[in-house]
């Protein structure tokens, strides 16, 4: 026998574990760490590595140079039951150093001491200047055959799958910042393409602060921590931003943006994407246009509240990582319709006065419907969160034929960037080589050596011309589809640093954007500048941000000022008169729930009747039940998520009673100091502040039973969005009607128009 061979197979493991285990842990509810329950005296038979968890995926198997190499995908992970050095040698033991003796020094020539902690010292690469904090999937996008009318991208072709990987970001924080911030959110997304890497490296925020790539390490430095104290970190709320933002009025447009419930995304799933940039597409007959790319996500574009965020930051910093990789383990996958604002491709490169060279304006979806031309689906989880979401590699400039740039000034210095900065982070110029960022088309380069090859070149003659490698690589033609570069005429004009004159108007789209807003969102806008400037320490910073909102918006700049207790200023360019754009707007629609988090408070003394049918059709809807009971375990055999000591209402979109639990043991502020919170009652106190903090936040709550007496102690029954009845399967149906809208908007006062 085949010493190599595992001595025990990974399945019945997995089957032993699972059967020990069964229904307890419930293996509906997301969130499991690894792919086989853990035993509780732990495994001693040897055995090969567990598989993934079912809903991980991994890149592709390619070989360095883009060709499918047929092998699984755990190939590339580590192999065999044993232990062994990285050179493949097995080992005996990882818990003691060699030694002169138990209490002897340790030996010099112990060569797995040194290989084990050089290489755990050389673990981190820099952290991404920007958009170090994200999350990535795999997924599938499918054409829907529509653009070819405009572009010769292949991958837009009706039917055709490509495979995909996507990664969400926030700009400022680090790589361990909270995911619930006030920020602008990335969204790069890798086309796999056959006609080469596709990367559209868009924000869901459809307008950058600054018109000029040259600007863009100032507006980073402004948003970063202060250099000296290094703090605040992941937020905008301090005296350089707005310093920066208020003199540099150009940023105030996106500023707004920043401001607004878009700063705040509720998840990743419920996010627009934009690529910002007008680009230029070609299609078979060589005609070109101007695009502007979207991304609709099927949910809806969904918001936290500003204390719902901050709550988030501290209990569940993850939140919207978690968020992402439940919904695909709870088979409720992300989805997105790609779209494209097509444009007349004219020498002024403008469209209804707008200049499309201007990365702070957008092009009302009013005057250009955006059109949509395939969806993309997440359905696969990293399996390795460094190998993939860290070490992938974006940038503007991977394009395939049939797309092309403009010369958008921002655009333009981006192409420069994304390669650049690589070279640091990843160590060198082969990163395309690295897993995640091989293409899926065949590449024949004459890029060689360097760092980190994995590539074995054959061949004598990386040049061209040549005849010793017999002319090889040849250039393509474009029935061989070779990428166009569009030979759009360039002006002549003088050698300048200037920009068109158009860029100078900084306030009308900010105001659009302003107008477009409902009463609450309005409210919104002005609470997070009043929080914003609150926390500027210098007045003269914010009196200047107070004279950019005047610029906007008389009653914005009223409204802030008084809660920052200045006089509001005049403002000092005429008001422009635009149509507000209704699209803008979150509010007024409704959408799917999928994946959503319906928290359930049970009583264990007055019994689970119900629960059980409402947790499955919880399931059933394509949502995720969670049990908050007194105590973990579990409650007439169904399994506790969390206890009144871990829920915090922030985890659930609803709040569902199906009874009013007594104060528990630990219902004692020196316990837990959420029961402090609330009056003592005959309900357990955190269970009162689960329902204050769901009624604040305007969630839809519901309540039979027992609960409907919760509700009526917190004062909260018969109120917009609080649904009671004798049944929870009706209580359930009605709140799933509610929760169309995301929230109970009535419950937000507003008192602006
Ligand atoms: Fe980026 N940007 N950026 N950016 N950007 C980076 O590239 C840069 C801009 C965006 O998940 C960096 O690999 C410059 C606009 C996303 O890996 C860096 C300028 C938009 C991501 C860089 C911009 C973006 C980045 C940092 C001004 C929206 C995360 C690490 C000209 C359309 C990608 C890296 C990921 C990342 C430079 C402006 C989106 C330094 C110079 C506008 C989503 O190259």
């Amino acid at each position: 026998m085949d010493s190599r061979k595992p001595v025990k197979a990974v399945k019945d493991v997995v089957e032993a574990a699972a059967e020990k285990v069964g229904d307890v842990l419930n293996p509906e509810v997301p969130g499991a760490p690894g792919s086989a329950p853990p035993t509780v005296d732990g495994p001693t038979t040897p055995h090969e590595p567990l598989p993934p968890k079912k809903e991980q995926g991994t890149p592709e198997t390619r070989t360095p140079t883009g060709a499918a190499t047929g092998v699984p995908a755990t190939a590339k992970g580590q192999q065999g039951a044993f232990l062994t050095t990285a050179q493949g040698a097995r080992l005996r033991d990882t818990d003691h150093s060699l030694k002169a003796g138990p209490r002897g020094p340790v030996l010099l020539q112990d060569h797995h001491l040194r290989e084990k902690i050089t290489h755990f010292d050389h673990e981190r690469i820099p952290e991404r200047v920007v958009h170090s904090r994200g999350a990535g999937a795999h997924g599938v996008f499918v054409g829907y055959g529509t653009a070819e009318r405009v572009t010769r991208a292949d991958f837009l072709a009706k039917g055709r799958e490509t495979p995909v990987f996507v990664r969400f970001s926030t700009v400022l924080g680090s790589r361990g910042s909270a995911d619930t911030v006030r920020d602008t959110r990335g969204f790069a997304t890798k086309f796999y393409t056959d006609e080469g890497t596709f990367d559209l490296v868009a924000n869901n925020i459809p307008v950058f602060f600054i018109q000029d790539a040259i600007k863009f390490p100032d507006i980073i430095h402004a948003g970063k921590p202060h250099p000296d104290r290094e703090i605040p970190q992941a937020q905008s709320a301090h005296d350089t931003f707005w310093d920066f933002v208020s003199l540099h009025t150009e940023a105030q447009h996106h500023a707004i943006w920043n401001m607004s419930d878009r700063g705040i995304p509720r998840s990743y799933r419920m996010m627009e994407g934009f690529g910002v940039h007008t680009f230029r597409l070609v299609n078979t007959a060589g005609e070109t246009a101007l695009a502007k790319f979207h991304w609709k996500p099927k949910l809806g574009v969904h918001s936290l509240t500003w204390e719902e965020a901050q709550l988030a930051s501290g209990v569940d910093p993850d939140f919207h990582r978690r968020d992402l990789y439940d919904a695909i383990e709870a088979g409720a996958y992300p989805e997105w319709e790609l779209g494209l604002q097509v444009l007349p491709d004219t020498p002024e490169e403008t469209f209804a006065g707008i200049d499309l060279l201007d990365p702070t304006k957008i092009v009302p979806e009013e005057l250009a419907p955006v059109q949509p031309v395939g969806r993309l689906t997440l359905n696969r989880t990293p399996t390795n969160f460094f190998a993939e979401v860290e070490q992938v590699a974006f940038h503007p400039g991977h394009l395939p034929p049939g797309i092309d740039v403009t010369n958008d000034p921002l655009l333009q210095g981006r192409l420069f960037s994304y390669v650049d900065t690589q070279l640091t982070r990843l160590g060198g110029p082969n990163f395309a080589q690295i897993p995640v960022n091989r293409p899926h088309a065949p590449v024949n380069d004459m890029l060689r050596d360097g760092f980190h090859q994995h590539a074995v070149h054959a061949g004598v003659a990386p040049y061209r011309p040549n005849s010793l490698d017999g002319g090889n690589p040849f250039p393509a033609g474009d029935a061989d589809g070779a990428f166009v570069d569009v030979p759009v005429t360039v002006a002549e004009a003088p050698k300048v640093r200037a920009n068109p004159v158009s860029f100078d108007d900084h306030f009308s789209q900010a105001r659009l954007f302003w107008l477009s807003m409902s009463p609450v969102e309005k409210e919104h806008i002005i609470r997070a500048y009043t929080f914003e400037l609150g926390k500027c320490y210098h007045q003269p910073i914010r009196e200047r941000q107070l004279r950019c909102l005047a610029n906007i918006d008389p009653v914005l700049c009223a409204e802030v000022a008084t809660g920052l207790g200045l006089p509001a200023p005049e403002p000092t360019v005429p008001l422009a008169d635009v149509a507000p754009s209704p699209a803008l707007s979150q509010v007024g629609r409704e959408w799917p729930a999928d994946g959503r988090m319906v928290g359930i408070v049970v009583d264990p003394a007055a019994g689970l009747d119900g629960v059980g049918q409402v947790r499955r059709a919880v399931f059933a809807a394509g949502m995720v039940p969670l049990l908050i009971a007194p105590h973990g375990g579990t409650v007439d055999g169904l399994p506790v998520q969390r206890t009144f000591a871990t829920a915090r209402s922030v985890e659930f979109d609803v709040l569902l009673l199906a009874g009013a639990p007594t104060p528990a043991p630990d219902a004692l502020p020196a316990r837990d100091a959420k029961a402090g919170a609330a009056a003592p009652a005959t309900v357990d106190p955190r269970v009162s502040l689960l329902v204050e903090e769901c009624w604040r936040h305007a969630k839809a709550i519901g309540a039979w039973a027992g609960g409907v007496g919760v509700l009526e102690q917190a004062g909260v029954a018969g109120t917009p969005g609080v649904v009671s009845g004798d049944s929870g399967l009706d209580v359930l149906t009605a709140v799933q009607r509610l929760m169309a809208t995301h929230r109970v908007w009535e419950r937000f006062p507003a008192s602006v128009a």
